[in-house]
């Protein structure tokens, strides 16, 4: 079994298409699910592998006591109301300074350490792939501060304008040098919570220039209604391509823009987004935590587009409250999860 999940990890042609069927439950892992899902990107445009750019190694890992780093990521954020309606409006906002030089590359360095304990010769096979990691905060101490932040989940609470939230999940998206862009999409497709209070925090690992694939917006977030009668498919580009061409004949604003160290963007799952290629010889690594008000319920019929949605909200059934272990609240702070 174990081995199984193995080769999934390793291998992305061993993703059968031809068993997918979206109102099936998706029987494999997140990593396979990623797999599948920048195949549906269209990266007909791109010429990845031609001229990468070059870019520095990026710096090793200083000491960070745990009390600095605790204290950090607990410092309240100076998120004003401007802020808010901005978000509440576009659906999305980066907020630049959420995180110190220090914080961003202990991040980086520990997302590699686990990339290479989960993936079998990681340096040899990472090469245009979309890899992704999830539940590391059960596991890991440092991501576990990272994911139950509170200077993070209170700027979602706010950014929301909800008085408690829960954590769906975290999630290490590495997009490695030579991947494809990530296609066009809203999370509410894929989440099966039965709320639209529902948040992504996109926290890079290091800066991201545009040439590295950083996430971007369309906006205002009502755009997704140009799109909402565009059938999904699960077996090729043409979602992508469909939603590509509505927004450009509408005209619709495009938000593509670099991230400077230390930048968050925070999206909602409303929000139409997408990523361009990676053409760097980096990793693009980002820890993608969502959130979501607490009172929320499994929706009544949840799809393989959900993915392994019961590994992040487990023994919970499709109409239940969601309230597991796994779904602390993390803003406010209760005692009981720090
Ligand atoms: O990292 C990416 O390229 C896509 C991320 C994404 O879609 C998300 O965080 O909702
Ligand atoms: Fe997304």
């Amino acid at each position: 079994m174990i081995e199984k999940k193995k080769m999934a990890k390793e291998n992305p042609s061993k993703f059968d298409r031809s068993t997918t069927n979206q109102n099936r439950a998706w029987d494999k892992d997140n990593q396979a699910w990623w797999d599948w899902y920048v195949s549906l990107a269209d990266n007909s445009n791109s010429n990845t592998n031609d001229n990468l750019l070059k870019l520095p190694e990026l710096p090793k890992k200083k000491y960070l006591s745990k009390i600095y780093i605790k204290q950090e990521l607990s410092r309240p954020f100076n998120l004003s109301k401007h802020n808010i309606t901005t978000f509440q409006k576009n659906g999305f906002i980066k907020l630049k300074n959420v995180l110190n030089r220090e914080l961003v590359q202990a991040l980086r360095c520990e997302i590699l350490l686990l990339l290479k304990k989960t993936f079998r010769n990681y340096h040899k096979n990472k090469k245009n792939r979309f890899l992704s990691l999830e539940m590391m905060w059960l596991k890991n101490t440092l991501i576990r501060e990272f994911v139950l932040s509170s200077r993070i989940a209170k700027i979602c609470a706010d950014l929301l304008s909800v008085k408690k939230i829960r954590l769906y999940h975290d999630n290490a998206l590495v997009k490695e040098s030579g991947c494809g862009r990530t296609p066009w999409h809203y999370d509410d497709h894929h989440f099966p919570l039965a709320t639209n209070d529902v948040i992504t925090a996109w926290i890079p690992a290091q800066y991201i220039p545009i040439e590295m694939g950083p996430l971007t917006f369309a906006k205002p977030l009502e755009v997704y209604k140009l799109v909402k009668d565009i059938k999904f498919n699960e077996y090729d580009t043409s979602y992508d391509r469909k939603i590509k061409k509505v927004f450009k004949n509408n005209h619709v604003s495009i938000v593509e823009e670099p991230f400077e160290l230390g930048e968050v963007s925070f999206h909602h799952n409303l929000s139409f987004h997408s990523a361009p290629e990676n053409k760097t010889t980096q990793s693009r690594i980002v820890l993608a935590n969502t959130y979501f008000a607490d009172g929320a319920r499994v929706v009544n019929n949840p799809t393989m587009i959900s993915g392994d949605w019961k590994k992040f909200i487990p023994e919970t059934n499709p109409g239940e409250i969601v309230a597991s272990n796994l779904n602390p609240i993390c803003w406010p702070v209760e005692n009981e999860i720090k």
